[in-house]
């Protein structure tokens, strides 16, 4: 017996008419700025309007869920994305930041209504930064960026 489903929601990945906040932490910013870079280049090759993102600053990863919550309260975003780099070092520090960072950024994604897309690289090291950032393993920012038009059209699709 064959069974038929009721609706099915699926966003599709047209970003004309949408608009989106990154917030971006400027802690290795050497490779966040290339994240950024790839997070635009996906918006507008998926037919996004460059007027249409916004982008806010904070000083490291530890502030991103602040900037994207004072996003999500201005109202008008169809999603809004983190990017941040956070690379092991000798301490448990980066640890902390990542579990803080997650919980609070998955959180925000719950509670607030808007999709909320994760785009923090955390790696052991600064080769496997390079490798996500633009090389031999794509760039995160473009992967998180269809990931954002992809939710944002899912959101709109599932309000109708
Ligand atoms: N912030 C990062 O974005 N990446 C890191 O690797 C990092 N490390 O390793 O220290 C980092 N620290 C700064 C942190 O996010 C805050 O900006 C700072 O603690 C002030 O609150």
């Amino acid at each position: 017996m064959s069974r038929t489903p009721g609706r099915i929601f699926e966003g599709n990945l047209n970003a004309k008419g949408l608009r989106i906040g990154i917030a971006c932490a400027r802690f290795n910013e050497f490779f966040v700025s290339k994240l950024l870079d790839g997070a635009l280049d996906a918006f507008v090759r998926h037919g996004g309007d460059l007027a249409d993102v916004d982008v806010a600053w904070v000083p490291g990863s530890f502030e991103l869920p602040f900037a994207l919550s004072k996003f999500i309260a201005r109202g008008n975003y169809d999603a809004v994305i983190a990017l941040g780099v956070v690379i092991q070092g000798a301490t448990t520090h980066a640890a902390q930041i990542n579990s803080q960072v997650s919980k609070a950024i998955g959180q925000l994604g719950i509670e607030s209504g808007v999709p909320v897309l994760y785009g923090l690289l955390t790696t052991e090291n600064i080769e496997q930064a390079i490798e996500r950032s633009g090389t031999k393993a794509g760039n995160r920012g473009f992967d998180v960026t269809v990931s954002a038009i992809e939710m944002a059209n899912l959101n709109k699709a599932m309000k109708s």
